[in-house]
């Protein structure tokens, strides 16, 4: 099949390939996409926010998260990785929590706006993303590295769970028809 891989994508690509990761807060300052670049990657989903990876290395992972109206998610750490997260379409919350006998203590809430970045790593903490827009919203996340799988807070049992993360789709086609 044939990429559907964006202009975008290539100028990250490029970027990314070379760059440090202090780097990284300057590639998030240029980015002045016009939305219909991040078009391959818009796909939502009614049952959870989905997660469309525009690239992938040893070092870093890209990705487009689609938030349905109404989507969160849980309240969770990043695998000791660092992750930059931008919004690109609607409006975000996000909540940020400290550990404290073992449960989650909300430190921090508030507004992700437009063009925006924010910063997470698991010594700063856990955090919950929030879709606070009445419809659909999307948001970039940078990985550094990439992350597997992450700890995250289930609270109807007050337990700590490690799921593995996948992505709905990759370069712009969806997972289940990559053979
Ligand atoms: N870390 C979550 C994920 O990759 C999204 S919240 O913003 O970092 O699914
Ligand atoms: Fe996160």
């Amino acid at each position: 099949t044939q990429s559907r891989s964006s202009a975008a994508s290539d100028v990250y690509k490029r970027q990314l390939k070379n760059c440090s990761i202090s780097e990284m807060q300057n590639i998030y300052k240029q980015l002045e996409m016009p939305q219909s670049e991040f078009e391959p990657y818009l796909l939502w989903d009614n049952s959870k926010y989905t997660r469309n990876c525009i690239f992938r290395n040893d070092d870093f992972e890209l990705l487009v998260l689609c938030w349905d109206n109404g989507q969160e998610s849980s309240i969770h750490y990043h695998n000791d990785q660092e992750c930059w997260l931008y919004n690109i379409r609607g409006e975000f919350k996000e909540k940020r929590y400290k550990l404290v006998e073992n449960k989650p203590q909300l430190t921090d809430n508030f507004e992700l706006e437009r063009n925006r970045f924010s910063y997470m790593n698991d010594e700063m903490g856990l955090h919950k993303v929030i879709n606070s827009f009445s419809g659909q919203s999307a948001s970039l996340h940078l990985y550094a590295k990439p992350i597997n799988e992450c700890k995250h807070y289930n609270p109807n049992t007050n337990q700590f769970e490690t799921s593995k993360l996948s992505y709905h789709s990759y370069n712009g086609e969806l997972t289940e028809t990559i053979i």
